[in-house]
């Protein structure tokens, strides 16, 4: 149980608060990106031994992330983009690459918020149980009952965002009939779905890059405002995504991974200023700096 329960804006992770209240200055938070795969789109094979992880974590704390979202499967598309789709990781090894660096994460740096990016509830189970304090999943609950009750019995705030298909497998050519007020839909059916199991803290994500075409994409950053209506705290996750690299270059020549940060940081803009409260990203440091002069200049002072 929490006190924070009534307000959405107020996330109580097991413990550690966070002010997510949309136009106030505490928020949008950074939520830095500790991939452990050996295939991820930006940083795969980086950080699949522990130390290499736990030093990583180390690195996205220093450099001012207030959240660590910890992933050991990655979702990585099928497509002209990125080749052959993510290889599906069983659960053992998901929760062998993932829990351990929980654990010590969690040991080394008690004031920083742990996410466990995972669709399996075992996985999500054995790292509640190492002390993590958040569950994204990026099939917002579509793939399993089982998830949203593991994450009612923890208290913990939920991801759920919006995608379709398996990871890996994710669809290039849905027809949306408007993407906007379909993934709004969606996310409102993820929520009940949440909800009905006990889930108290419910988070939002449009899920960028996730069965959408770059115009879609834009579309979903434009119309961002709209997420607002469902009354949750709002996750953004552009970070180096393909959309920018299409802008940037073109569909048929994108600008190279390692080449987006600038580009990854004006869509960061358009989502701060319409509200989004948490900004999933590989680059820590660039994107807190930015943050904090866009909050200052943008926002109200939190009370
Ligand atoms: N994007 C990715 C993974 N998890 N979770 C949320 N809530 N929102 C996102 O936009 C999101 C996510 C994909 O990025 P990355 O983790 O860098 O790549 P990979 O899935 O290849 O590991």
């Amino acid at each position: 149980m929490n006190d924070s329960s009534d307000d959405p804006y107020l996330l109580d992770c097991r413990g550690l608060r966070l002010n997510c209240m949309p136009g106030r200055e505490a928020a949008p938070h950074v939520m830095g990106i500790l991939n452990i795969t050996p295939d991820s789109f930006s940083d795969g094979g980086r950080f699949l031994d522990p130390d290499e992880a736990l030093r990583r974590a180390e690195t996205i704390v220093a450099e001012g992330a207030r959240i660590i979202d910890i992933g050991g499967e990655s979702t990585r598309p099928r497509g002209r983009a990125y080749g052959a789709g993510a290889e599906v990781v069983g659960q053992d090894e998901e929760i062998r690459r993932v829990v351990p660096v929980v654990e010590a994460v969690v040991r080394r740096f008690p004031e920083a918020i742990v996410s466990v990016d995972t669709y399996k509830p075992d996985v999500a189970r054995r790292g509640l149980e190492a002390g993590a304090h958040m569950i994204n999943d990026v099939t917002g609950l579509r793939l399993s009952d089982e998830m949203a009750r593991v994450v009612a019995a923890s208290g913990a705030p939920l991801v759920v965002m919006h995608s379709l298909g398996r990871p890996g497998e994710m669809p290039h050519d849905h027809v949306y009939e408007d993407v906007v007020s379909d993934v709004v839909t969606s996310l409102r059916e993820s929520i009940q779905r949440a909800e009905a199991a006990g889930v108290r803290q419910v988070v939002v994500d449009p899920g960028f890059g996730f069965g959408k075409t770059p115009e879609e994409n834009l579309t979903l950053l434009r119309e961002l405002r709209a997420f607002r209506t469902l009354g949750r705290t709002v996750l953004v996750g552009v970070s180096r995504k393909s959309t920018i690299g299409a802008v940037l270059g073109s569909a048929e020549d994108p600008r190279p991974v390692d080449g987006r940060l600038f580009g990854t940081l004006g869509a960061t803009a358009v989502a701060a200023l319409a509200g989004a409260a948490i900004i999933r990203t590989h680059d820590v440091a660039e994107t807190v700096d930015f943050l904090q002069v866009l909050k200052a200049a943008a926002f109200r002072p939190s009370t």
